[in-house]
């Protein structure tokens, strides 16, 4: 193994177990029916009965018209009579902002997603321990990627979120032995006291991830053109067997004893602090939220309001590398509004082996180890996200070591 190789590995697991002992055990589950924050300590008792944030406000709607938006809008209706002319429009946002919105999407339906998202979180806090990450309930033998995790109370984002990819089959945890096995492992699904609203609920989950899923292959195919790439040049990494996740997310208002100082800045209350996101594309609902603020030129924060039945759509560092740097991943924060906020992000990934290590127009991406494939990368750039920096992700750390040999030596021989 290389020293560069041993070095990435070597970091996120020193990590991986310096973080645990930082992290109190501490974790919180919003009730949106009691507005209570259970909070639960280490071995799961609920150590504080109630923390009511006692500080909702009444929600207020924000709507702007087009004209007066800080992005450009990209309109798939048009990109079907003139992809010419739209993939430039995207390749220009890329280029510049990193943010642009999308509407007109086959198929979207953001009065929808927004019931079923309220739905999840308005469940009793025991239904949704049931789909909790196996770091938070040891009871949950099977989950480790993905389900539901809780808010940490001391950390700078203060969000509860459910996550879903495109897989059913779950790996059991003592079945897991590789990378990817954690990586590809199924969904969990709540059972509610209400049957058919549970299988409402993931029918129409697994629905808009196939929705999201088409959307971005249709995004990826302007790029390609716009980009000059061959056709599924791009595609193909995320056609059959992608990563990508499908995260409903809430943010409680953050009670005052719930505000470290890392979640402030001057008079402003963060939700999620500012951060580049990693990945490829983001394809974002604020449904009808303010509260998503870019870094501007001068380090000032603009406000992204949202746009009815449209999606925002910004890139991750990944994608800026796969172009050489034309792409821009901009800085982004949510801001707290003192109500409860909902959003969903469908994080587009691309399948466990794409190559990460050459850029989209064929050069050695710099820094990156040769022949790294995605799964390997993702697993060791996630542990800096609240939501996985306690993730026990099931793998001895000798077999995590084993696998990235393996799999790099694989590769070597090509
Ligand atoms: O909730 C939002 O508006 C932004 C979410 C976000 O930035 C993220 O999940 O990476």
């Amino acid at each position: 193994m290389s020293p560069h190789m041993l070095r990435t590995l070597v970091i996120p697991v020193f990590f991986l177990l310096t973080s645990t002992s930082v992290w109190s055990g501490r974790y919180a589950v919003f009730d949106s029916k009691t507005k209570s924050v259970y909070e639960f300590c280490p071995g799961n008792t609920i150590c504080t009965p109630e923390v009511a944030p006692n500080m909702e406000k009444t929600e207020s709607f924000q709507t702007l018209s087009e004209d007066l938006l800080p992005l450009a809008v990209i309109d798939m209706e048009e990109a079907q009579d003139k992809p010419q002319k739209v993939s430039a429009q995207i390749i220009e946002a890329m280029e510049t902002v990193g943010f642009m919105y999308i509407k007109n999407i086959p198929d979207y339906n953001e009065d929808s997603l927004f019931n079923l998202t309220k739905w999840f979180f308005n469940l009793p806090v025991d239904v949704k321990r049931q789909v909790t990450r196996h770091v938070w309930n040891k009871a949950n033998n099977n989950i480790i990627y993905r389900g539901f995790f809780p808010v940490i109370p001391e950390w700078t984002s203060y969000k509860e979120g459910f996550e879903i990819g495109g897989f059913n089959n779950i790996t059991k945890r003592n079945k897991v032995r590789t990378v990817r096995d954690t990586l590809y492992e199924g969904n969990v699904w709540p059972n509610s006291s209400d049957p058919v609203a549970s299988t409402n609920f993931r029918i129409s989950m697994e629905t808009f991830f196939g929705v999201y899923h088409r959307l971005s292959l249709d995004v990826l195919r302007l790029v390609e053109l716009g980009l000059g790439l061959k056709k599924s040049h791009l595609t193909s990494m995320f056609e059959s067997n992608p990563l990508s996740t499908l995260r409903l997310i809430h943010y409680p208002p953050r009670p005052l004893q719930h505000t470290p100082k890392s979640a402030t800045d001057g008079n402003v209350v963060l939700q999620c602090d500012k951060h580049a996101d990693s990945g490829f594309f983001t394809f974002l609902s604020t449904f009808h939220y303010s509260g998503l603020q870019i870094q501007g030129s001068n380090n000032n924060w603009i406000n992204i309001p949202p746009l009815k039945n449209a999606l925002i759509v910004n890139i991750g560092l990944n994608i800026a590398k796969l172009t050489e740097g034309r792409f821009k991943p901009t800085i982004h924060r949510v801001i707290d509004l003192g109500i409860s906020r909902y959003s969903v992000p469908f994080f587009l990934e691309p399948h466990f082996d794409a190559d990460m290590s050459n850029s989209l127009f064929g050069t050695p991406v710099e820094g990156t180890a040769k022949n790294l494939k995605y799964g390997m990368w993702l697993i060791n750039n996630t542990a800096q996200y609240a939501e996985n920096a306690h993730t026990d992700w099931g793998i001895p750390e000798e077999e995590l070591a084993s696998d990235y040999q393996t799999n790099s030596h694989v590769y070597d021989e090509l």
